[in-house]
């Protein structure tokens, strides 16, 4: 996919304040920290778009990036940072219910996980969740760079076993932010989604 504009259209908690177009998006979801707002960067190959930083649950708002005024990424809050109070995980819950509830124009959503470890329970019910909504899903496997490539298709079995899938039917793709692989791939499959 070649990018030839992307900006922030908007950050949005309530959907009164959701784009107003009818144009398709993708969405990115994880916990937080897995490095969401970073493969913004890269897919959108900018460097700070999307703030990206070293404290968890840095992004709490939902995040609209309009991409060659033709479709958005959504970076959507993350989840599972374990300092956050019960009131702020209440209304990350209220959010995401309302965004799941009220988004006509969720076309797909990237369920990311790191590559290193287990997913968590709370990963679980993400991906159950989209499932329930009937989002088609695919999982893009973050910060590939820590381990070698050899232990991928491991990492790809734990990530299959822990959520069920079976075979083939959701695609996993391992890339890093930082060294900026497997980037086109997602990319690309981003633009063969939007075509159907
Ligand atoms: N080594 C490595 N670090 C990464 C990669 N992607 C992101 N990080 C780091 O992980 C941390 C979190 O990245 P973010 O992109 O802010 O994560 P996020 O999922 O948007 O987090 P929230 O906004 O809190 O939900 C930052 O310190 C990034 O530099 C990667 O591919 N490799
Ligand atoms: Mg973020």
């Amino acid at each position: 996919m070649i990018i030839k504009s992307s900006k922030l259209k908007i950050s949005a908690v309530n959907p009164s304040s959701y784009p107003d177009d009818d144009l398709p998006c993708i969405a990115f979801a994880g916990r937080s920290n897995v490095g969401k707002s970073s493969l913004v960067n890269s897919v959108l190959k900018r460097k700070t778009l999307a703030r990206v930083s070293q404290m968890p649950g840095k992004t709490r708002t939902i995040n609209f990036y309009l991409i060659n005024d033709n479709f958005y990424i959504v970076d959507l809050p993350g989840y599972g940072y374990a300092k956050l109070s019960k009131e702020e995980k209440d209304s990350w819950g209220k959010t995401m219910e309302l965004y799941f509830s009220e988004s006509k124009n969720l076309k797909h959503l990237f369920l990311l996980l790191d590559i290193r470890h287990e997913p968590k329970e709370t990963d679980r019910q993400m991906y159950e969740y989209c499932k329930y909504y009937n989002i088609p899903v695919d999982i893009i496997a973050t910060k590939s760079d820590k381990i070698s490539r050899g232990q991928y298709q491991k990492s790809f079995s734990v990530i299959k076993k822990f959520l069920n899938i079976k075979g083939d039917e959701v695609k996993i793709f391992p890339i890093s932010s930082l060294k900026k692989t497997g980037i086109e791939e997602v990319s690309d499959y981003m633009e063969e989604i939007l075509k159907n």
